[in-house]
């Protein structure tokens, strides 16, 4: 039995999702973070990527959060997907993310960034110039080169692709001794600048080589399963978070090329990232929270008139598939949508970017009824997502009404 789609103010009714962007939790679509201040404290504002993809912003950002200095966020588009705004290369003539003006100051590059947060705020734990970060710093960078070598390069033989996967695998092992010796779960006896240093890498780690080597970082080391974890317990952390999807295909881009290995692993991986089951992937571990339905459809209500203009399908059958998914959202009953629309609701399944346009279980919850829906007219697939440029994320187009 097939129920018919809620209409729009229906959907509405069935949603109470709301967050305090200004001073509630870390998240993605604030402009204006003030934790209990007010706006004539701040002194920071952070030019970070639009989408949340740009690894050197996520580090600033957390930072910030963590150290809840108030400050404002304007968002900038990257080279890989839309034009850099004109303003933005006056202020930072290379066009280069992020940046911050701290009082009067524009600085950029991430680590001067965090040095002169720190000379203005305070350390987070230990500092970055401090005789313990500093190896720290290194191991990170290190870790970092074992990466690109065997995900952005393509692979001429097995015994080639085999040894730039023991090099890797030979770096995660330090990091796992050094894990291994401190009390806490953390780089140092307690959580500091290093953890911030390392996330954004480990998090894209941990997504690519999923994806495109069958490698399960998370799942392997048992220290990094616990840094993840405790990580995952700092709601600064899961406001920046993102998933495997996101991850895996920001990154082609971004990286110039990632170069899947063709192992049998690697193609299972692939295709539960691309078309689910999401839940249980180790992208995240923490407990899914009760709102996560709720979160995915406010979202969508806000966005919906965009989200369809930018489907390539025709609007009024897009409008009509997109509520057959939130219904079974919201209900968990069958609704059938027009058919042909299956190409449309996973068109929407696989630009569902997180933490951009929601948390991580509420993208989980969406993307699974989306494909539920959809498998109910047909299999067809969206258009495929391009590697070398994401312009089909151009925030241009999402602006304009
Ligand atoms: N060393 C720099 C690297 C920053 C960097 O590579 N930023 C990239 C994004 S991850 C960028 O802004 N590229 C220009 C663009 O993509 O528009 C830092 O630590 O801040």
């Amino acid at each position: 039995m097939s129920i018919l789609p809620l209409s729009w103010s229906e959907l509405a009714t069935l949603t109470n999702f709301h967050l305090d962007l200004v001073n509630g939790p870390t998240n993605a679509q604030a402009r204006l973070r003030l934790f209990g201040q007010t706006e004539a404290d701040v002194r920071v504002t952070l030019y970070r990527d639009n989408h949340a993809w740009c690894p050197y912003c996520q580090k600033v950002w957390l930072w910030l959060e963590e150290k809840q200095v108030p400050y404002r966020i304007e968002k900038v588009t990257m080279f890989c997907y839309g034009e850099k705004e004109r303003w933005y290369k006056r202020l930072v003539p290379s066009g280069m993310l992020p940046a911050i003006a701290l009082d009067d100051r524009v600085i950029t590059e991430s680590d001067d960034i965090l040095i002169a947060l720190e000379q203005r705020y305070g350390s987070l734990g230990l500092g970055m110039q401090m005789p313990t970060v500093l190896p720290l710093r290194q191991l990170e960078r290190l870790l970092f080169r074992a990466w690109c070598m065997w995900l952005c390069y393509p692979m001429r033989s097995q015994l080639e692709e085999q040894r730039h996967r023991e090099k890797f695998i030979g770096v995660v092992a330090q990091v796992e001794e050094t894990l291994s010796q401190t009390p806490s779960p953390y780089f140092l006896a307690e959580f500091g600048t290093a953890d911030v240093i390392f996330t954004p890498y480990v998090e894209r780690m941990n997504a690519s080589l999923y994806y495109y080597k069958g490698y399960s970082l998370r799942e392997e080391n048992p220290h990094l399963a616990d840094w993840f974890a405790a990580m995952e317990n700092r709601s600064t952390y899961r406001g920046t978070q993102s998933d495997f999807h996101t991850h895996a295909h920001d990154l082609p881009p971004q990286m110039g090329g990632c170069h899947e290995n063709g192992e049998a692993q690697t193609q299972l991986n692939q295709n539960r990232v691309d078309n689910g089951p999401w839940q249980g992937l180790p992208d995240v571990t923490y407990p899914e929270p009760q709102n996560a339905c709720a979160e995915a459809l406010h979202r969508v209500i806000k966005h919906h008139v965009n989200i369809i203009k930018v489907n390539p399908a025709e609007d009024q059958l897009c409008d009509q598939a997109l509520r057959c998914a939130l219904t079974h959202l919201m209900t968990n009953e069958v609704c059938l949508p027009p058919p042909g629309s299956d190409v449309a609701l996973r068109y929407l399944r696989d630009r569902i970017s997180v933490p951009r346009d929601m948390s991580i279980y509420a993208a989980k919850r969406l993307k699974a009824s989306l494909e539920a829906t959809a498998a109910l007219v047909g299999d067809g697939q969206g258009l495929p997502i391009p590697v070398q440029h994401r312009r089909d994320q151009d925030p241009a187009n999402f602006t304009k009404n």
